[in-house]
C-alpha cells in the first residue's frame, strides 16, 4: 500500500519511483537502457511510481518484453545503463572525474518512506562487486515525509582510492541502495563517475 502523495512540482519526475538520487545527476532511462532492459521495464521505470526492483523482475519475463538478461541486471542501478555523452569541444566523456579523497555531497529524494536499511557504495559495473561501502544506515526512511532524519536525504561520501578500476567512464558507479524491510521493496539509483589518483596512468580496458 502506498500513501497518496502529491508529487512535488519542483522535483524532477524523470523516474517517479519511491526514491532516487537528485544530485549528482543520476543515470536515467536512455536508448542504452532500452536496448538492454527492453520497453516493458524502461516504460515502468519512466512512468510507474512503484517501479522498485521486485516489480520490474516479473516484467522481464513477459513475452516480448525485450529484456536481455546478460545486459540488464536489475540488481544494479535497476538495470539502467551507462549512456555515453561527450563534450562537443574535446570529445571527452561528460562523466565527472573525482580524485580519491574527494568529498562528494549527495542529495536523494525519498518520495514514499518505507523503513529499512540503506547504503551508498562504489560498484564495479562489470562484476556488480561493491568495491567500497561509503556510507550505510541500519535504520533508514523510518518516518514520514518531512520528519525523516536529514542525513537520510542529504549526506556526503568520500571517494575512495580505487586504483585503476574506476578510471574510465562506465566502469563504476556510486550506487545508493535502499531496501524497505517490511514492504520488501528495493530502490536503487546510480551516479556515473571516473576516479584516478593524480599522476597515476591507467590503461583503458579492452571492450
Ligand atoms: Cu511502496
Amino acid at each position: 500500500m502506498h500513501a497518496l502523495s502529491l508529487l512535488p512540482l519542483l522535483l524532477p519526475a524523470l523516474i517517479a519511483s519511491h526514491g532516487l538520487i537528485l544530485s549528482p545527476a543520476p543515470r536515467t532511462v536512455t536508448d542504452a537502457s532500452l536496448d538492454a532492459c527492453g520497453r516493458a521495464i524502461t516504460t515502468a521505470i519512466t512512468k510507474d511510481n512503484t517501479s522498485y526492483v521486485e516489480q520490474l523482475t516479473p516484467l522481464a519475463a513477459q513475452p516480448g518484453s525485450g529484456y536481455n538478461a546478460s545486459a540488464c541486471n536489475l540488481a544494479l542501478c535497476k538495470g539502467l545503463q551507462y549512456a555515453p555523452t561527450v563534450t562537443l569541444a574535446d570529445g571527452e566523456p561528460t562523466v565527472p572525474l573525482y580524485t580519491p579523497g574527494t568529498v562528494l555531497p549527495m542529495k536523494v529524494w525519498i518520495r514514499i518512506p518505507h523503513a529499512g536499511i540503506a547504503n551508498v557504495s562504489v560498484v564495479d559495473t562489470k562484476t556488480n562487486e561493491a568495491i567500497a561501502v561509503l556510507k550505510s544506515w541500519d535504520v533508514y526512511a523510518a518516518g514520514k515525509v518531512g520528519s525523516l532524519p536529514k542525513d537520510n536525504e542529504e549526506f556526503e561520501v568520500t571517494v575512495p582510492d580505487t586504483a585503476c578500476r574506476c578510471a574510465f567512464e562506465g566502469q563504476c558507479v556510486v550506487q545508493w541502495w535502499w531496501f524497505g524491510t517490511q514492504v520488501r521493496q528495493t530502490y536503487a539509483s546510480c551516479v556515473d563517475f571516473r576516479s584516478v589518483a593524480e599522476g597515476v596512468r591507467c590503461e583503458r580496458p579492452m571492450e
